[in-house]
């Protein structure tokens, strides 16, 4: 009995399906012109008979020494598997049908076209590799829907593999839809416009959506890769804690220490076991990826065909693979030397030690490379962050920038309460805070000057106003500002009607200032605006600011009196001139 020697993936399975079904001109081996499927086989085979398994090691096929293909079972995974008819099983129940081959979901104008044929139509999905622009299971889920909005429509999966060549892929994607038409006729939907003008009907809009997610809402991988003592667990951590504080993505942290203690227990550091390590993790993380999480691992991974691996795997999943060399060299790693590892690894206690007596392959590839020397946790939290956004994973208003903090503070008219927030938050900001504040109202007056109510307020502090006029709180300002801070919780519901999806940056000033002193009081400036955009206190009306126009100098003062301790709060939280380790 020969050796299974190739376990092919269940695409390959389908097109076997196909090749051993009679479709089209007898094929009789691999690497023919017109066969589906290419396998390399070891040259030490040569001249052997070989069987095909399934992945669970039910033979499928066998090829002869002289390169014949014997069927064997047909294959039984994958997907929409009772979608994959041979022609014969086709033609026996379709007969008198017109058939569509289709390599992309269909459009509302194509479905119309088809509908107005009369006649049953069955969609040909071509699924095999490289042929559909959706994955293939995508490709059978859109098709079905699209089946569902005609009379009489079906689908029937054909995986027909692309050569890489046009004209061959051409020529062979004819004859198989022939095979399965028949003598019925054949209309081809090819010519329609390009991706970003196809116009689906919503339920197929859906599916394709789904199946070509953007970086931010893909899986990724994000490995760590350094010595030990780089910093690789402590930047890790903090990115970790980054991304959960932000709250947009799920994260699962595989850090080599932790994952020697459970998913590898009892693995030592020879190179053998190393790399059953760092493949262990690259297939949990791949997993992870394909569900859209992000896995966070950082072991040392000194090899680098073991990294390449992870990221064969993770792209194979469907998942981004984002590499940082944590390169802080050895000889600080050694300095610090927190576990005493150096100091036995250089007495010759431990062997195989990663940098002393085990090599570190330095990544080639690398997408981010960390130096860790002398720079705080957060700095180099900050420029992972910031490479993360850069590539598109995470939103870029996570990620601290050089641009300055824009406040827009929102009041009724912009008369009264929020010029006291503006002009005063300014004062008290100072030049150089890196916060910019300006302020506009929800309704009522443009242009006007500041009112007569809150002069006296105003002269307290000698605050510049002669410059002032009022303007109107419109979208545009509101999506450029970074925060907005209203006066009233009846402002900020005015402006989210408009805008509701600032509603992460919209809040009322009382509310922002609870909320701000119910996180981490280290968070300051955009740290703080990430932490708040996902948790906040519910706007309460006891945060509101009594308005109070045309009330009298006593309910200025109580109005003016309660925007300053709140403005305290406000310009020591957000200003981005703190000295570096201030709390
Ligand atoms: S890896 O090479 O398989 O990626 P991994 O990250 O899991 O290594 O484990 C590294 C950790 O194990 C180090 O941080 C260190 O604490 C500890 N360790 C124990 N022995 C060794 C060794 N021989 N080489 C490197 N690290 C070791």
């Amino acid at each position: 009995m020969p050796t299974p020697q190739h376990c092919p993936t269940p695409r390959e399975l389908a097109d076997l399906e196909l090749l051993t079904g009679g479709a089209f001109a007898p094929v009789t081996g691999f690497n023919q012109p017109g066969s589906a499927v290419t396998l390399d086989l070891p040259a030490d085979l040569a001249g052997r008979e070989v069987e095909l398994v399934d992945p669970e090691g039910l033979p499928l096929a066998r090829l002869a020494p002289d390169g014949a293909v014997e069927a064997l079972t047909p294959a039984q995974h994958g997907p929409f598997r009772r979608l994959h008819l041979t022609p014969a099983q086709v033609r026996q129940a379709h007969a008198g049908a017109t058939f569509v081959p289709v390599v992309d979901a269909l459009t509302a104008a194509e479905i119309a076209r088809l509908r107005a044929l009369g006649t049953p139509v069955v969609l040909l999905a071509l699924t095999g590799p490289g042929t559909p622009d959706l994955s293939p299971v995508a490709l059978l889920r859109a098709s079905l829907a699209a089946a569902s909005r005609l009379p009489e429509g079906s689908v029937v999966a054909v995986p027909l593999a692309s050569h890489g060549d046009p004209a061959t892929d051409h020529d062979l994607g004819v004859q198989v839809v022939a095979a399965y038409a028949g003598p019925d006729p054949v209309v081809a939907l090819a010519g329609g416009p390009g991706d970003s003008e196809r116009d689906y009907p919503d339920d197929v809009a859906a599916i394709v959506e789904a199946d070509r997610p953007g970086p931010e809402e893909q899986g990724l991988v994000l490995f760590f890769t350094g010595l030990s003592g780089s910093g690789k667990s402590t930047v890790a951590q903090a990115v970790i804690d980054s991304l959960l504080e932000h709250g947009e993505r799920t994260v699962t942290s595989l850090d080599g220490d932790v994952v020697r203690r459970n998913l590898s227990a009892g693995l030592t550091f020879s190179r053998e076991d190393r790399e059953t390590n760092i493949r262990r993790i690259g297939w949990v993380a791949a997993e992870i990826s394909r569900h859209g999480g992000v896995a966070v691992c950082s072991p040392i991974a000194p090899f680098d065909a073991t990294r390449q691996d992870v990221r064969a795997m993770t792209e194979a999943a469907g998942g981004a693979f984002f590499l940082v060399h944590v390169a802080t060299p050895l000889e600080e790693c050694e300095r610090r030397d927190r576990k005493g590892l150096y100091a036995k690894a250089r007495r010759g206690e431990i062997p195989d030690f990663t940098g002393i007596s085990s090599p570190y392959d330095v990544p080639q590839d690398a997408d981010l490379r960390l130096d860790t020397t002398g720079r705080s946790i957060d700095d180099c939290r900050d420029e992972v962050l910031g490479a993360l956004a850069e590539a598109g994973y995470i939103a870029g208003d996570a990620t601290p920038t050089d641009e300055p903090i824009r406040v827009l503070f929102v009041c009724t008219a912009n008369i009264c309460r929020s010029p006291y927030l503006e002009l005063r938050a300014r004062q008290l900001l100072g030049p150089d805070s890196g916060v910019e504040v300006s302020s506009a109202g929800t309704s009522g007056f443009d242009a006007a000057r500041v009112s007569d109510t809150m002069e006296a307020e105003f002269a307290r502090w000698d605050t510049e106003v002669d410059g002032f006029r009022s303007r109107l709180a419109t979208g545009d300002l509101v999506d450029a500002a970074d925060v907005v801070l209203t006066a009233e919780a009846a402002h900020r519901t005015r402006l989210l009607e408009d805008r509701p999806a600032a509603f992460r940056k919209v809040f009322t000033l009382g509310q922002f200032v609870a909320s701000a002193q119910a996180v981490d009081p280290a968070l300051h400036g955009r740290a703080l605006l990430e932490a708040l955009s996902s948790r906040r206190v519910p706007a309460a009306r006891e945060h509101d600011i009594a308005d109070p126009y045309r009330r009298g100098p006593e309910a200025a003062r109580r109005a003016a009196a309660t925007m300053e301790s709140m403005l305290e709060v406000v310009v020591e939280r957000l200003r981005q001139d703190r000295p570096a380790g201030a709390t």
